[in-house]
């Protein structure tokens, strides 16, 4: 993949460096993605699991959903992608992450500035009393319960439900900041995570897609890189690397 010089040429002029992400930046650990050919939602509907009136009518669906995939997660490592954007942090004066993920792999990358639009796999709280509970928990007399009696449900955003304020404040700072936002391996159906591309652009950011397809939001950006992250990300770090030297 030929990676332009004028990409290279606004990196080098670069402070703020954004990364908005999507389950695509983990495909390559072994993480399934939502939609599209590969998703787990070819064969599960979205509405059926991640929606809080199906949790409270079959939990125990929903959490064999979550704790099969915390399995896979926590045998996941991160990835080239997620390893590139970290190491981005020792060329660039601010590297930001803005993430739809809830996997952690960004962290455990070594990124330090990270939004999480969409929670974290790791926290859980009583749907009743809001305690949290972030030990591992014990299911062996069926979906575990709070001391208030409320069920324990995983710490991330189902539809219908709002974004942690903090975290997308911080998401929307970042895109308002921004001088080069990098969209990575997300289809970009979801609101308002994928308003953060508009603003970015409003705000005039130079805009660079990653992603295995076309998406939602290819027709504005300035750059778009068709491929697997995983080589991408690492080949544009490694063109900049060679033009600054
Ligand atoms: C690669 C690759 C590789 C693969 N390299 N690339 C109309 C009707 C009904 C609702 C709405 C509506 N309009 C708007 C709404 C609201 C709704 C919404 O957006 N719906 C749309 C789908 C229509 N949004 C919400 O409800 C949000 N809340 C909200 O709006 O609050 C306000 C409100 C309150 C009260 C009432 C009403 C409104 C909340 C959204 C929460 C989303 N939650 C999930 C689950 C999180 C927890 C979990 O992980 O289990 O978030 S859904 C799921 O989608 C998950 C993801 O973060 C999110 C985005 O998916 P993502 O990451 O883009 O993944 P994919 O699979 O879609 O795409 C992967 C991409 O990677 C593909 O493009 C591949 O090509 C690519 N790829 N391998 C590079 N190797
Ligand atoms: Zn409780």
């Amino acid at each position: 993949m030929k990676i332009h010089d004028s990409l290279i040429e606004r990196l080098k002029d670069a402070r703020t460096v954004v990364f908005f992400t999507g389950a695509g930046i983990s495909a390559e650990s072994g993480i399934p993605t939502f939609r599209g050919k590969d998703g787990i939602w070819n064969k599960l509907k979205p509405e059926e699991l991640a929606n809080f009136n199906a949790f409270m009518r079959n939990p125990d669906m929903v959490w064999e959903w979550y704790n099969h995939r915390k399995k896979i997660i926590h045998e996941s490592e991160p990835n080239p992608a997620h390893l590139t954007i970290a190491e981005m942090q020792n060329y660039f004066d601010d590297v930001i992450v803005v993430t739809q993920n809830i996997d952690n792999l960004h962290r455990r990358a070594g990124s330090k500035k990270i939004f999480e639009l969409h929670g974290n796999i790791e926290r859980n709280y009583c749907v009743k009393c809001k305690k949290q509970y972030n030990e591992e928990l014990d299911f062996s007399e069926g979906v575990p319960k709070c001391e208030c009696g409320g069920l324990i449900r995983p710490d991330v955003v189902w539809f219908g439900e709002v974004l942690p304020v903090d975290q997308f404040k911080g998401g929307e700072e970042a895109a308002m900041n921004a001088d080069i936002f990098f969209i990575v391996g997300t289809s970009a159906v979801v609101y308002p995570a994928a308003g953060l591309v508009y603003t970015a652009k409003q705000s005039g950011a130079v805009l660079v897609e990653v992603n295995l397809t076309e998406s939602e939001v290819t027709a504005i950006v300035d750059y778009s890189y068709l491929g697997k992250a995983g080589e991408i990300l690492p080949q544009i770090l490694q063109a900049y690397k060679d033009a600054v030297k």
